[in-house]
């Protein structure tokens, strides 16, 4: 079925919001019964990539020497690392630091998301461990006070990380209590529910499904709109002084 050229999906200098509608999947090196729909990348200016990974039982990820974050829709997958099988359901995350081996299957039909990005390494601290973590598991605060809009930290809040991926999930009605703009890009992906982001100088109606990819300094905003809460799961690069080899 078409639609005669209509789509929500939006690519501009600032931003990039990817409706499903217009997901084309493709095959990653290593992949086995496994598809990838890639999301954001250095192609676009990105300096991380993340892309969905699609299943069939049995199914496997390539390897990367780059960090890898992933991060369970559906299904459930077998992280084989440091001699541990880790089995994962939805909501279940890992954080595999560079250059280490793994290996991650899916043990039924499953989707995840993937995060990857080189490491900045800093002199005077050590490169971080492992984790492999469900989100149940992590406390939520509220952000700046407000107790409609609740996040959690999947990643300790360390010097080690040079990134961080939280959810963030607003009740309806709740919204950001500013625009934000700020040195960090953002990957996005819509969880549940929906609302209208602020993205450079448009608004755009989202929904769960969606993912929204931020430069730096790209003026953002959200409002949950409807009767569920609205949940993201979002990456930002952080702890890092902006001048790229300064430490
Ligand atoms: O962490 C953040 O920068 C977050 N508050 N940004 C966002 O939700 N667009
Ligand atoms: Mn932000």
């Amino acid at each position: 079925m078409h639609n005669l050229g209509q789509t929500r999906s939006s690519h501009q200098r600032n931003h990039l919001l990817l409706t499903p509608d217009t997901f084309v999947r493709t095959t990653l090196p290593g992949m086995t019964k496994c598809a990838g729909v890639v999301h954001a990348g250095p192609a676009m200016g990105a300096a991380f990539t993340q892309y969905t990974a699609e299943f069939e039982t049995g199914g496997e990820l390539g390897s990367t020497s780059a960090q890898r974050f992933l991060y369970v829709l559906e299904g459930a997958i077998c992280l084989e690392l440091q001699a541990d099988r880790n089995n994962l359901g939805r909501g279940g995350y890992a954080y595999i630091p560079e250059s280490t081996p793994h290996r991650v299957s899916a043990k039924t039909s499953s989707r995840i998301t993937v995060i990857e990005k080189p490491y900045r390494a800093l002199s005077s601290v050590r490169p971080p461990q492992p984790i492999v973590s469900t989100e149940d598991s992590v406390a939520p605060h509220p952000l700046n006070d407000d107790p409609d809009l609740q996040v959690r930290s999947l990643l300790p809040d360390e010097m080690s990380f040079d990134f961080a991926v939280n959810t963030m999930v607003y009740q309806p009605g709740a919204a950001l209590s500013q625009v934000e703009m700020h040195v960090m890009e953002h990957g996005l992906l819509m969880l549940e529910g929906g609302g209208i982001y602020r993205l450079g100088d448009s608004w755009y109606p989202v929904s769960a499904g969606d993912f929204i990819w931020m430069a730096p300094w790209c003026p953002q905003w959200f409002g949950a709109i409807g009767k569920v809460p609205a949940k993201y799961l979002i990456y930002k690069d952080w702890n890092r002084h902006p001048l790229r080899f300064a430490q």
